[in-house]
């Protein structure tokens, strides 16, 4: 093995980049771009099987993602278990059948506003994807290691993990959406989690069912969206 390149005592490697012509990268950007714009969320499964091996290497891509101080603080459990499938979609159907008809009681949990911003989208208590979809895939935020070390920036971290993972999903041609019942802590209790974790975003995957329809939302254009200097 040959030695290792060392800066302030620690061991670097050298970085290979590509080394593409500008055309090439004008291509790329304009591609991924396409790519990623036809990207929705999907409430409607299939029952479809996807393999093991497809879901480790969706969560390897979404644990390639930067975070605080390198420590990787997220754990991603899948669940094909029917059983385990079923328990959640109970328990989640049950916070979010109170979430939805809360605002007829004193702790409302959904305002008015809230509820109106969701009707275009068409979600409600009903979470059939839960069942269907062959694989949930439970992301967990650790807020410190397994032995209480220190984690950082864990809610930037996990977020962008989130992202690489839906990108991956779609990338590989299955869908998924974000979804995050409220409250979550029952995904602790079914999934057996240690207390140094608490549940982030549930993320169905699999192939979209048939006949799919997904709501006629637009994306706000790049003047909306952006400033440049
Ligand atoms: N957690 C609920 C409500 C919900 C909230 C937002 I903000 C959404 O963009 C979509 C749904 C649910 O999953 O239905």
């Amino acid at each position: 093995m040959s030695n290792p390149h060392l800066i302030n005592g620690y061991p670097y490697i050298s970085y290979q980049s590509e080394n593409l012509s500008e055309e090439k990268v004008e291509a790329n950007a304009q591609f991924f771009y396409e790519k990623m714009d036809v990207r929705r969320s999907v409430r409607s499964f299939s029952d479809k099987p996807v393999s093991q091996s497809v879901i480790e290497n969706l969560i390897l891509t979404a644990s390639s993602a930067p975070s605080g101080a390198h420590k990787q603080p997220w754990t991603f459990v899948a669940v094909q278990d029917a059983t385990v499938k079923s328990q959640i979609r109970e328990a989640a159907e049950k916070e979010e059948y109170e979430s939805y008809h809360s605002r007829m009681t004193y702790h409302s949990r959904m305002t008015d506003e809230w509820l109106d911003d969701l009707k275009p989208l068409g979600t409600d208590w009903d979470k059939p994807f839960l069942t269907t979809a062959p694989w949930l895939i439970i992301m967990f935020a650790q807020t410190t290691s397994p032995d209480k070390k220190k984690h950082y920036y864990v809610q930037e971290s996990c977020g962008i993990a989130a992202g690489f993972l839906i990108s991956a999903i779609h990338h590989a041609g299955l869908v998924t959406l974000t979804h995050t019942p409220s409250p979550m802590n029952f995904l602790k209790k079914i999934l057996n989690r240690p207390d140094n974790e608490r549940p982030f975003l549930l993320l169905p995957v699999g192939y979209p069912s048939t006949e799919c329809y997904v709501p006629d939302i637009h994306r706000k254009t790049l003047g909306e969206i952006a400033v440049f200097m």
